[in-house]
């Protein structure tokens, strides 16, 4: 008689935010592209409004309050990604890019925090202090 054994898979997908520390968790590298890292040759296919247009993601933090919450945001890879922070605490901002970015929030208003993510994919923009995430940024090559 076979004795089958069920073996429990643990859920990986671990979302951010059980803890204030979640450096590794929520790593989702898209590995589908890694498989073509040059492209010898051909010109560059894109429009390349890239380079010229910043996204700017204006965030407000007051009361307790974070806006936006839970938005998407889309961009480009190499895109300048502007985060323009009001806030009435201190706190930290956690980019989940490969390699992830931290800034750090003072209570004032017109800070602003720049950085590019140059591997396609979802990257959460976290207050980690507040427990929120701002926005996911939706990272296409
Ligand atoms: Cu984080």
């Amino acid at each position: 008689m076979a004795n089958l054994r069920l073996a429990s898979v643990a859920a990986a997908i671990a979302l951010c935010g059980f803890t204030t520390g979640c450096a590794e968790s929520a790593d989702t590298v898209d590995r589908t592209s890694a498989a073509a890292p040059t492209t010898v040759g051909s010109s560059t296919a894109a429009a390349g409004p890239a380079e010229s247009e910043a996204v700017v993601i204006d965030i407000k933090i007051a009361d307790g309050n974070v806006s936006p919450l839970n938005a998407r945001t889309d961009a480009v890879v190499g895109q300048p990604i502007v985060l323009r922070v009001d806030s009435d605490v201190a706190d930290e901002l956690h980019v989940h890019s490969n390699p992830d970015q931290e800034f750090t929030v003072e209570p004032v208003t017109g800070q602003e925090f720049r950085f590019t993510v140059m591997v396609p994919g979802q990257v959460a923009v976290e207050l980690h202090e507040a427990d929120r995430t701002v926005t996911t940024l939706l990272v296409r090559q």
